[in-house]
């Protein structure tokens, strides 16, 4: 195909995909201007169709900790494609990958594939509903958990992004049955959680949110949430799909020492192919078809592409020290960035858990949905502009995370923050 120009390529693609892109973040509408057409990416570095070159702090959304097409993880796709991509049929290593998932999640009895962290959610609520009877679903404002109905409540991610109140298309039945509170505040969830007339069959929470922009827990509110919910029996569910073998190789759910009833994974786990997977106690996870009423399929669950990218990048993350590494660079990073922003006087809440981490711009503390809507999106995308003409690619919204990889290098942590100095004494100069 002859030498075409992202901007020629947008062009193209907008005849043939809805606004040009197959998820509606991609097309940077919140950041004013057209997003690049990425054609190849290694390690932590990003090319686009126009031949420039990227430090990479979006890693697909969180699945490439390990930085892009990492040698093992190719080699382990590329021998499983040599076998055949998909069977429709059990494969011994869909059992290899479940183990692992099962021995590094003490809360995870058995665990079932499926293929994006939408369908892992979806699955998931659909599970609570049906072990406990009951309809209500608690989430949080701000929170993201896929795209599926019951999720589209005052969500987070693209929804927040893009302003969309709700969306379309969810009818009125289904969401009177979603009730979404704010994150972080211990008093509503108490009485909504100790509220008899409410039918609830599980909250789900991301333990630390990362669609509203990175929002840490408040010391002591996911143990609050946990016990609230044991008191009624209401399935607690931590959505990881971001955080899950992000945070550490246990995840949230040990990082902040609480075990809840289900887990929802996806990103990671799929080492860049599409995997998402939901798991937790026997009990629940027993009533699942063909064991349990509660049904659920997907014709490329578990699939054995997406189970070697997995598995290989699994195993990467057991190298000793591996997180302790990551931290030390994440920790590092954050303090530099930091330092630029006092030193131009410019308002940056910089919430960072682990190797995510978000810089609102803003003089509040950002702790909730609430505090993250006062960030100044329009200097974000300023910022946004600067930083990808200076070749380092940031989440396309003021309301997404940047990611800290395995692959990104001292040199490219320096330019970053350089060309931060730089965007931000443009800024200044506004
Ligand atoms: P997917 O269906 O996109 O694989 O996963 C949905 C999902 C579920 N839970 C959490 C906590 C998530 O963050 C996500 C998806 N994350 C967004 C970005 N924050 C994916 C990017 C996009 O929508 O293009």
């Amino acid at each position: 195909m002859a030498f075409q120009t992202s901007s020629e390529l947008f062009e193209k693609a907008k005849k043939v995909i809805p606004g040009g892109v197959n998820s509606p973040v991609r097309a940077c509408r919140s950041v004013g201007c057209d997003p690049v057409f990425i054609t190849k990416a290694a390690g932590a570095t990003l090319w686009d169709a126009d031949g420039n070159e990227y430090v990479d702090f979006v890693c697909s959304w969180g699945p490439m900790i390990m930085g892009h097409a990492h040698p093992e993880i190719v080699e382990a796709v590329t021998r499983a494609a040599a076998s055949g991509t998909s069977f429709g049929a059990p494969t011994p290593t869909e059992i290899d990958l479940a183990s692992m998932v099962v021995e590094a999640l003490p809360s995870v009895e058995k665990v079932r594939f499926v293929n994006s962290g939408t369908e892992a959610t979806m699955s998931a609520v659909r599970l609570a509903r049906g072990f406990t009877g009951k309809k209500v679903v608690v989430k949080f404002d701000g929170c993201y958990h896929g795209h599926a109905d019951s999720f589209l409540v005052k969500a987070g991610s693209g929804v927040l992004t893009l302003g969309i109140p709700g969306s379309p298309g969810v009818p009125e039945e289904i969401v009177k049955n979603t009730l979404s509170i704010p994150y972080n505040n211990e008093q509503v969830l108490e009485a909504t959680l100790r509220d008899e007339k409410l039918d609830i069959a599980c909250v789900i929470v991301e333990p630390v949110a990362g669609n509203m922009g990175c929002v840490p827990p408040k010391p002591g509110f996911l143990k609050k949430l946990r016990a609230l919910t044991a008191e009624r029996g209401i399935v607690l569910i931590f959505d990881e799909v971001i955080t899950g073998f992000r945070l550490g190789y246990g995840g949230a759910q040990q990082y902040y020492d609480v075990s809840p009833d289900l887990t929802c994974l996806g990103k990671i786990i799929g080492g860049g192919l599409p995997v998402g997977a939901y798991g937790g106690k026997a009990e629940i996870m027993n009533c699942i078809a063909p064991d349990g009423p509660v049904y659920q399929a997907g014709t490329l669950s578990g699939n054995p592409l997406a189970m070697a990218a997995g598995i290989a990048t699994l195993k990467l993350l057991q190298e000793p020290g591996f997180y302790d590494r990551l931290e030390a660079k994440a920790a590092g990073f954050a303090e530099r960035l930091n330092e630029v922003a006092g030193t131009f006087g410019i308002p940056v809440q910089l919430n960072r858990v682990g190797s995510i981490m978000t810089a609102f711009f803003t003089a509040v503390e950002v702790t909730d949905f609430t505090s993250a809507m006062l960030a100044d999106t329009e200097m974000y995308a300023r910022h946004y502009r600067q930083m990808l003409e200076g070749g380092i690619y940031l989440a396309p919204s003021q309301f997404e995370v940047a990611f800290i990889s395995a692959a990104q290098s001292e040199r490219d942590l320096d330019k970053a923050v350089k060309m931060t100095e730089w965007s931000f004494k443009k800024l200044v100069q506004m």
